[in-house]
């Protein structure tokens, strides 16, 4: 039964490009699954936009020396036009800056200040003299009170999910200046999160019934649990939606108070657009609204959100939020600031026409229930040995065979064997597994099934062998290709969630379009054929689905990532501070030589030891060193070597050193020697 759909995307901030981890954790799944609605015949409204409010995207401003303007302009386009590149289906991209959305968030805080639904209050809120300014979200950063973690903005601890009050923070420093804040009075308008407490754990728990997954509900359980507290909903910052009420000059929502209105907003900007009518989609209780976004947004959509949905009164609220957890890359958390991302645009560019293996790779690894990884080698090996291997080889082995023996005419099958009968049934009976993995928000298992199918049209062509009964058996030919073209048909229509830019070159490659009717997804269980018998396919040389990716450009993807870690190193090392002053004399007492290692062994029973016999000019010594775990005995005989000459010896492992070898790291962090390096400098000679 049709049913309507209101589906959100979490909207990204407006201060970088989109990257993988945006796309695995939010946005492929929501395309999938809106995809997957329509193509079911539902009615859809998917929507997303542009968050151009908040302290990331003022900070980003500051940084470069621009206008928070600019920063949304610049990034909302970059974005945009990604997401329409890479095929997410929105059907309104929108952003938080657009008129309608100021006009429709000003309203919704107005419906609740009326409604006596804020508590307006005088506090002490974090404030940085030097800056002049108030501290709120991720201008401040603490300790969390909740989990300890160190690095806790204002508003929410990204560690542990938590969102508290900027006050909450242990030990908190501003942002801007790195000082510790002091305390002044300011008067905000607070949303008593406590007052629904009773409501959000019915609601919650109703949830929970209909297979929330369990990371979300148990997170939001645990919040309520601990006890709600009421949490400001306007900020001291000058960048924001103005507070539409008396006294609220100079203030503005707090940024999570507009984006998800922003949701609201969006969809009203289609509705005109497309002639429609918006409050179906957030006001008719028979709309389903589910919300796809990251963990670190599941408090603002299961907590707050709907505490603002259920005050104003007049809304439906989420039927489910199928967060995800993070994606990692290779092996590290992805980072903005450090640069360690891959980023939407530049896979567009680096990959043209490859939208489908970066969706498929980040699908069949999704982080569904934990953390995961993506590496390059995995997506190589998800492109190379199964989209080219397996569907692919498919495709284009009925493509090619067909044009062969039947110049593109699907033939009429012969009468159908047992294989036969059984291969075209486990065909039908796809749909509905693909529908239910997709339903239960599972969308790497749909996407493992979707491979399962092409991987069934692979096995039956090698157990039947229309290569080779051509020779013998013309008639059973006929059957098997028949029988292979409605798999390939299959795959055209099942494809279209997950992979529809293939989807669509394979309805080319098949003629769907000179079929009587568009195929749909239902049609693929209950039709006996798909493509009739007289039907033709695409003449020539079929278009390659897919093409191997070489380990070169791999390779160059992973030189990509070491370049920016190295950046990041350089960027971020840490130089030791300077040691106390001493005079003159007291580096005179220093007696530096130039010296050279003559002979070396390993201490016996020790890692890190080697004992060096050193021609230090002078006379040749014993010198115990540290360096066994850097270099062999046999490397570094004959290395000339810079030795302290007068330290007092020691015992260490009852081997007496008389003396030290000096040594500093190299930028990868490996032991080197402070070598004079200057060609005939005898040793002995004093270095002062
Ligand atoms: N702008 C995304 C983030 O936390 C945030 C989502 C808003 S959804 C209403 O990165
Ligand atoms: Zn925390």
């Amino acid at each position: 039964m049709s049913k309507r759909y209101t589906i959100t995307a979490a909207l990204p901030y407006t201060n970088g490009p989109i990257h993988i981890g945006h796309l695995a954790g939010v946005y492929v799944p929501a395309d999938i699954y809106s995809r997957y609605l329509r193509l079911t015949g539902n009615d859809v409204a998917f929507i997303c936009g542009s968050d151009e409010h908040g302290v990331p995207i003022t900070i980003k401003a500051k940084k470069e020396g621009v206008t928070p303007q600019d920063i949304v302009d610049k990034y909302h386009a970059i974005i945009k036009t990604s997401f329409e590149d890479f095929g997410i289906s929105f059907d309104n991209y929108s952003r938080t800056s657009a008129k309608i959305h100021h006009d429709t968030a000003s309203e919704f805080f107005k419906t609740l200040y009326d409604k006596n639904e804020f508590v307006e209050e005088v506090s002490e809120q974090l404030y940085d003299a030097e800056a002049n300014q108030f501290l709120a979200d991720r201008f401040v950063i603490g300790t969390c009170p909740k989990c300890g973690y160190e690095e806790a903005y204002g508003d929410q601890c990204e560690n542990c999910g938590t969102s508290h009050n900027a006050t909450d923070l242990i030990n908190p420093k501003s942002a801007i200046t790195g000082n510790t804040p002091t305390l002044k009075e300011t008067k905000h308008w607070f949303l008593p999160l406590n007052k629904h407490e009773e409501f959000l754990r019915k609601w919650i728990l109703k949830g929970h019934k209909k297979d929330w997954k369990p990371n979300v509900y148990g997170q939001v359980k645990s919040w309520i649990d601990d006890g709600l507290r009421p949490r400001a909903v306007t900020r001291d910052l000058d960048w924001g939606i103005p507070v539409p009420v008396e006294g609220g000059e100079g203030k503005v929502l707090y940024v999570w108070f507009d984006a998800p209105i922003g949701y609201i907003s969006a969809t009203k900007e289609w509705a005109e657009r497309v002639g429609r009518k918006w409050e179906d989609y957030w006001k008719d209780e028979d709309t389903k609204l589910v919300h796809f976004i990251g963990k670190d947004n599941i408090v603002f959509h299961c907590i707050i959100f709907p505490s603002m949905l259920k005050a104003e009164g007049s809304y439906i609220l989420p039927e489910n939020v199928p967060a995800n957890e993070f994606l990692n890359l290779e092996g590290n958390k992805l980072s903005t600031s450090k640069n360690w991302a891959v980023w939407l645009p530049e896979y567009l560019e680096d990959f043209p026409n490859q939208q489908d293996v970066l969706r498929y790779a980040l699908t069949a690894n999704a982080p569904e229930t934990k953390d995961n990884d993506f590496t390059w080698k995995d997506f190589q090996a998800r492109n190379n040995n199964e989209l080219v291997a397996i569907f692919g080889n498919f495709i284009n082995r009925v493509a090619v065979l067909t044009n062969k023996y039947y110049n593109g005419e699907i033939p009429q099958p012969a009468g159908f064997k047992a294989i036969d009968e059984e291969t075209l049934a486990a065909v039908k009976a796809y749909p509905a597994v693909i529908s239910s993995s997709i339903e239960r928000y599972r969308f790497r298992e749909g996407s493992q099934e979707l491979m399962n199918l092409a991987r069934l049209g692979n096995k039956y062509l090698a157990d039947e062998e229309p290569w080779k009964t051509i020779k013998t058996d013309e008639e059973r030919t006929k059957t098997v290709m028949f029988v292979a073209l409605q798999i390939a048909s299959a795959l055209a229509v099942l494809s279209e969630p997950f992979l529809p830019f293939t989807s669509d070159k394979l309805k080319s490659i098949l003629n769907h379009s000179e079929l009587d009717s568009e195929l749909t997804w239902e049609d693929i269980s209950t039709k006996d054929v798909l493509l009739p018998a007289g039907h033709s396919i695409q003449s020539g040389k079929p278009e390659l689905l897919f093409s191997k990716i070489e380990d070169d450009t791999i390779q160059k993807q992973l030189d990509k990532l070491e370049a920016s870690k190295k950046a990041n190193e350089a960027a971020n090392k840490k130089v030791e501070p300077q040691k106390e002053e001493i005079t003159f004399d007291d580096f005179t007492k220093l007696d530096l030589r130039v010296g050279t290692i003559l002979e070396a062994e390993k201490m016996p029973k020790t890692k890190k030891l080697l004992v060096l016999k050193v021609d230090t000019g002078i006379d040749t010594r014993t010198i115990v060193s540290g360096i066994a775990e850097s270099f062999k005995p046999e490397d570094v005989i004959g290395k000339r070597v810079t030795v302290l000459v007068n330290l007092a010896p020691r015992k260490l492992r009852g081997v007496e050193s008389q003396g030290m070898i000096l040594m500093t790291e190299d930028e990868n962090g490996n032991l080197v020697f402070v070598n004079p390096n200057i060609e005939g400098v005898a040793n002995g000679l004093k270095i002062s």
